[in-house]
């Protein structure tokens, strides 16, 4: 890798296709990336910005059987719709490719056939349910039954949507096929695994250290730090064996070279981050471009833009893939975004509780630059953020109108009123208003020169993939600009002094070229209205802003004395209160239980004060905790009660690092009959708080109270 790279691929996760697109996907994954390839574009790099759908998973194969139809029109008709979005808010895409297309199955299947020659899959057997009528084992989610935790009637193999628990099938009460309706049998079967424990040492290298075969490899050195955080604390827990095959009828095809291979299909996060290398492949072919360029050379940059739910697989899983298949680069970073609430609330797609961006384009069709706009203001890049309808209004009435859109209107007014539209050439000898200490020539030369500075700051930033503060200097530039007219009033001085007026509107029509071209990453369309009012051609993201920069730094002007503009537009209108309103009301209806109350588990049908009181509670402290090997939720516990030890196998791996809960004090359900979980017996069960995320919290006696008391 060569600091700093000539050649970047850059990646957008692929969104499943059974979905629109709604804010959080936008600020999270795409518009950083947009912003950030655009960027490079700007400052003359080569750059292939990669995108697509992921048309596979047993979520889609789920949506086609509730909604009685195909996966593939399932994929047919969102990939549509997500391409259309995405082109309409201006998302750049060089590709935006789809997992159903023969050259990424493929493509999955050579990486998958290279891995299994390389000896870089395990294979396990293991016990699942499988439908005798439908004759086909079950994913989780084909899975239904009473949930363990709320006794809610439907909940699925992975999850219960009610109460939000994490589940594995076989906790299910009296589970069900969503296929046939039939019990389903356990049933063994056999799958190819990646066995992430063995990669742990180099992957804790490359991710806390940055450096991969001994040589530094981040670029910029310091990735962020909740996406450092998130991959260590899953080296520190211990990388587990993760299986990348499954017994589904929708995805690619284990290849059929490999013995046991009929009926299993890639695992659907096994063949997406392949998307990416399949979607490079069909655009150089498209485009005549080498496409193992952009993956293998060492000049080129390999940087992954995602949510935080997808960081191991960015960062742990497919770097394992990738190096295992050789050849490949890793990426050099994973700037990962937090995630965007709506109105204080998650955003929540099943509910309805979204901003959809097909939507908000027909809503407002002539302000897609005022979404992107607030979407970089308000963009996760540190932690969750909140989309608000007021504060959109309000960033596009005070910022986008009342700052940007005034500075730039009044410039291009005050030019066709004074000049009739020429830019007018002054005397360079003026230096009113000068600062002393500056040593340059004119004034005109060191407030280009403070431009430059501004703008070189603005560059950092996007580097850095701080977008929030790179858009902030933007608005600073244009304050600065608003404070120069504030300040000189033209409208007064043209009377009195016409000489001065000319200086500082050059410099206005300076600044305002300027920002036609740093807007260019975060609002295009804006720039291109604004390049054609200055009667400059469009910023076609080939080096302008070097050129730019050069021109500043050699006391060049950017917008030349003697050439004509046109007229002058508003950019930027105002979003009335009435409109507000209306995304308002359309959100309450669409959302039927926002509130907090409806949320929770309805309170079951009644006990006698004799079913309860045969339940033996104890107070206890938690003396011992490890994982149980191959069940990710599981952890046996070593429970004190005073008077006696007892083993508890408890599901809540998912929730608590084993060391960190030694020496937690519980409430233990003492008289429960022993059960055998993965062959230990668990003698007992801990009381656990469980709000609406599913998040657990323990319930225990005060600090310092015995073990062993009754709990009553
Ligand atoms: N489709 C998950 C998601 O949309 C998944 C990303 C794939 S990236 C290779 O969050
Ligand atoms: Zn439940």
């Amino acid at each position: 890798m060569i600091n700093p790279p000539n050649r970047y691929l850059v990646t957008s996760a692929l969104p499943y296709a059974n979905g629109p697109l709604h804010i959080g996907h936008l600020a999270g994954a795409y518009l950083p990336a947009d912003a950030f390839v655009r960027f490079l574009r700007l400052s003359g790099k080569d750059v292939a910005y990669i995108g697509g759908s992921d048309e596979h998973g047993a979520a889609i194969k789920i949506k086609a059987l509730k909604e009685g139809t195909t996966p593939q029109k399932i994929v047919d008709k969102y990939h549509s719709l997500i391409k259309e979005t995405f082109k309409e808010i201006g998302i750049s895409f060089d590709i935006y490719h789809r997992t159903t297309e023969p050259i990424h199955h493929e493509t999955s299947q050579d990486f998958f056939l290279t891995l299994y020659k390389n000896g870089a899959f395990t294979e396990l057997e293991s016990e699942q349910y499988y439908d005798e009528d439908a004759g086909q084992f079950l994913a989780d989610r084909f899975i239904v039954g009473t949930c363990p935790r709320c006794n809610h009637p439907e909940a699925y193999g992975d999850q219960c949507e009610n109460c939000g628990s994490t589940l594995s099938p076989t906790e299910l009460i009296d589970p069900k096929s969503t296929i046939s309706g039939s019990t389903p049998v356990l049933r063994k079967t056999k799958h190819w695994y990646l066995p992430l424990e063995q990669h742990e040492s180099w992957l804790r290298t490359y991710i806390t250290e940055g450096k991969l075969d001994g040589k530094e490899h981040h670029y910029p050195e310091e990735w962020k730090k909740h996406v450092v955080g998130q991959c260590k604390s899953w080296l520190d827990a211990g990388l587990q064996p993760r299986s990348i095959t499954r017994d589904l009828d929708w995805g690619v095809d284990v290849p059929q070279e490999i013995e046991g291979s009929k009926g299993k299909k890639l695992y659907v996060w096994m063949d997406a981050p392949i998307g990416y290398v399949s979607a490079t492949k069909e655009w150089a072919k498209q485009h005549n471009k080498d496409w193992e360029l952009y993956w293998k050379d060492e000049e080129s940059a390999l940087i992954h833009f995602i949510g935080k739910d997808n960081i191991v697989f960015h960062c742990l899983i497919f770097p394992v893939i990738l190096k295992s298949y050789g050849g490949f680069n890793l990426p050099v970073n994973v700037p990962a975004n937090q995630f965007v609430n709506l109105e204080g609330q998650k955003v929540s797609t099943s509910k309805g509780w979204a901003v959809w961006i097909h939507e908000y384009l027909k809503d407002f069709p002539s302000k897609k630059d005022e979404l992107r706009y607030y979407g970089f203001k308000i963009m996760p890049e540190l932690k969750d953020s909140d989309f608000t309808w007021k504060g959109f209004q309000e960033a596009v009435n005070n910022e986008l109108v009342n700052n940007l859109g005034n500075f730039i209107h009044r410039v291009l007014v005050l030019t066709n009123k004074y000049y009739n539209g020429v830019v007018p050439v002054f005397d360079e000898s003026i230096s009113i208003n000068a600062p002393q200490e500056s040593g340059l020539p004119t004034w005109h030369d060191s407030e280009l020169l403070d431009l430059f500075d501004r703008l070189h700051e603005f560059r950092s930033h996007i580097k850095a993939f701080d977008f929030r503060s790179a858009l902030k200097i933007v608005m600073e530039i244009s304050t600065a600009g608003n404070q120069l007219l504030q300040y000189n009033e033209p409208w007064k001085q043209e009377k009195t002094d016409p000489d001065l007026v000319k200086v500082v509107m050059n410099l206005g029509l300076q600044y305002v070229t300027a920002l036609s071209v740093a807007i260019r990453p975060f609002m295009p369309f804006t720039s291109d209205r604004l390049r054609d009012l200055l009667a400059l051609p469009p910023v076609q993201e080939k080096g302008e802003f070097v050129d730019l920069m050069d021109a500043l730094s050699e006391g060049k002007h950017l917008i030349s004395g003697g050439h004509k503009i046109k007229k002058a537009q508003h950019l930027f209108t105002k979003v009335s209160d009435e409109e507000i309103q209306q995304q308002i009301d359309k959100l309450m209806q669409s959302s039927p239980e926002p509130e907090e109350v409806k949320e929770k588990a309805p309170v079951k049908e009644a006990a006698s004060f004799d079913d309860f009181s045969k339940l033996d509670l104890r107070t206890g402290t938690i003396t011992a905790a490890e994982k149980v090997e191959k069940a990710d939720k599981l952890l046996k516990l070593t429970v004190d009660l005073g008077f006696e030890q007892r083993t508890v196998v408890s599901g809540i791996a998912g929730s608590f690092d084993p060391k960190s809960i030694i020496g937690q004090n519980i409430v233990l359900v003492a008289n429960l009959q022993p059960r055998k979980i993965r062959g230990i017996l668990s003698q007992g069960m801990i009381l656990m708080a469980e709000n609406k995320e599913g998040k657990l919290g323990f319930v225990g006696a005060p600090e310092g109270w015995t073990k062993g008391d009754i709990v009553r």
